[in-house]
């Protein structure tokens, strides 16, 4: 038998109960697809390999294409649909074939292609959110009932999310030390992807007619449309990660000075879709250190492992994560509730935030920034939610407002880091008690004026009046410019990765 791709046993578990992996030429392996949308770096196709080469079988890729996802608009679709045309042809490299199934009962879907082609093995990636942990669930009880096996793998996380912990943490500060205890196990190189699989023969599947359905998806969700700057997929991924680690990860000091947004990565958007590998993304970062300075690496590594999969670890041990309740600690509700009848000092209604209608030049920057550009400087994220609390009616309302907000216009919106930034910022999660002020009550409050003294405010504004200039241009005219990405960073890829070269190669 060959040696095991997927090394660690920790990083799966079985989703059916009284099952065992099984395959065969004519039986071949399902990994769906779903959180983590590549094939480079992919722990849970590892191991859909595993299982595969053990038993002479074929892998079969399977992603289930909902009509709608917590509020993603042509912007979100596009971008995963364009990284998912490219994930097939980098499947087909490897004789994994690629099929995808349709509608709004991915469960249902996955099972029905799963018996088609006589799957008895299906391996899922996983997701914290409960709409994919119920997903999963349904999936393994319908396998379960044919005596099909269901597994999930975390490959997302440096640590799978179960093993980092068995519990909801109180912070960074105690998932540091559990997380740092694991690395020898988890932090380690990947195999690549083996080329000598068996190909796919069982029955003819459709092929996937991409443009009709990217049309159509960016039909449906034409109200947030695409930020043509970004370029989606794999290949994208790895040219904003190896710009980032080799020439600018020596800003990431910088990284709390909106007028300086080269200084971040600009990874989440792929992150988020799962193009590209945490985990891989810190391998890279810790050999191109010498080109940056420890401290800054260490800043990296904090927010991109340690602050991410403490996200995870939020959604997966308190499943009302988007909401006031989910905040597992009293003085945190006690004192939002005590000050839930405080006088605002401004009141806005969602249409008036939406269009950055506010009385605060700053606000509006970052709001603008959001709809127009697909993703606000991290630092402003704070500040923007902190004012969503002051400027709304109650917690709940502000709560309510700054996820809709982040879900429907951020690349990377509808994500564990996003739940939990909006609950860090309106609800301190993850948080300590500060001095206690009208509307705040003990949770941490941000002035416009202590802000500006941290950054240039008008540097931040006029950059963002040319990204709104530069993405207005780009709608009409179909371009990706460079002034239309919030951050600034050129994405060097091969022309045909590029979106005109692209679809006029269609
Ligand atoms: P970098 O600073 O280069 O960080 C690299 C990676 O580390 C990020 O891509 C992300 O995966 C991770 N990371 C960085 N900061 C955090 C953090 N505070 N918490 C968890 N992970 C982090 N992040 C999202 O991915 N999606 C969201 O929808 C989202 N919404 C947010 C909303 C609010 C109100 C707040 C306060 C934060 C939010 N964040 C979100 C976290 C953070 O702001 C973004 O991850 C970061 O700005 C992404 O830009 P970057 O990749 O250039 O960041
Ligand atoms: N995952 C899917 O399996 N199918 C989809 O159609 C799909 C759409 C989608 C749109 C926006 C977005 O941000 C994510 C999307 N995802 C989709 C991925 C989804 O986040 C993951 O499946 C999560 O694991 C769900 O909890």
């Amino acid at each position: 038998m060959p040696s095991a791709l997927c090394a660690s046993k920790k990083r799966y578990r079985a989703l059916t109960r009284g099952t065992k992996p099984e395959a065969g030429p004519n039986a071949p392996v399902v990994y769906w697809l779903s959180r983590d949308q590549r094939v480079r770096d992919n722990w849970a196709l590892l191991r859909a390999c595993d299982v595969a080469r053990a038993n002479d079988a074929p892998v079969v890729i399977a992603f289930n294409l909902l009509t709608k996802f917590l509020g993603a608009g042509a912007r979100q679709f596009g971008f995963m649909l364009r990284g998912l045309r490219e994930l097939e042809g980098a499947a087909k490299a490897k004789n994994v074939t690629f099929a995808m199934t349709y509608g709004d009962e991915p469960a249902i879907a996955i099972d029905a292609l799963a018996k088609k082609i006589g799957a008895k093995t299906i391996v899922c990636d996983f997701s914290p959110l409960r709409d994919g942990l119920k997903w999963r669930k349904e999936l393994a009880a319908l396998c379960e009932a044919r005596s099909a096996h269901c597994e999930e793998c975390d490959a997302h996380n440096v640590v799978p999310c179960w093993e980092a912990s068995d519990k909801l943490e109180v912070g960074a500060r105690t998932l540091r030390g559990r997380l740092a205890k694991r690395y020898p196990e988890f932090l380690h190189e990947f195999p690549e992807v083996p080329d000598d699989l068996p190909k796919y023969s069982g029955p003819a599947l459709d092929a996937v007619k991409w443009d009709d359905i990217i049309a159509e998806a960016l039909s449906r969700g034409q109200a947030v449309p695409e930020v043509t700057w970004a370029i989606p997929g794999e290949t994208a991924a790895h040219a904003v990660l190896d710009d980032f680690v080799n020439s600018r990860m020596k800003l990431y000091e910088k990284r709390n000075d909106p007028s300086k947004p080269q200084a971040l990565s600009g990874l989440s958007p792929w992150l988020h879709f799962g193009q590209i590998s945490g985990q891989r993304c810190a391998l890279e970062a810790k050999k191109a250190v010498g080109k940056a300075s420890p401290p800054a690496y260490e800043s990296f590594f904090e927010e991109l492992v340690v602050r991410r999969e403490l996200s995870d670890n939020f959604c997966y041990y308190s499943p009302k994560y988007d909401q006031i309740e989910g905040q597992k600690y009293d003085w945190a509700k006690d004192t939002l509730r005590l000050h839930a009848s405080d006088k605002r000092p401004y009141l806005y209604s969602l249409e008036e935030l939406e269009r950055a209608k506010t009385h605060d030049d700053l606000w509006n920057a970052a709001q603008r920034e959001l709809r127009y550009g697909g993703k606000m400087h991290g630092f402003c994220r704070m500040y923007w939610a902190k004012k969503i609390l002051e400027w709304t009616e109650s917690p709940e309302q502000a709560l309510k407002f700054a996820i809709y907000l982040n879900d429907t216009y951020s690349l990377d919106g509808r994500d564990p880091s996003g739940y939990v930034g909006c609950m860090w910022s309106i609800v301190g999660v993850h948080d300590q008690g500060w001095k206690e002020r009208e509307v705040f009550g003990k949770i941490r409050y941000m002035a416009y004026d202590s802000t500006k003294k941290k950054f240039s405010i008008p540097d931040y504004i006029a950059r963002v009046n040319a990204l709104v200039k530069a993405a207005k241009a780009d709608f009409k005219s179909g371009e990706s410019s460079h002034a239309a990405n919030p951050g600034l960073f050129k994405i060097n890829v091969p022309a045909a990765n590029k979106r005109k070269a692209t679809e006029e190669a269609q």
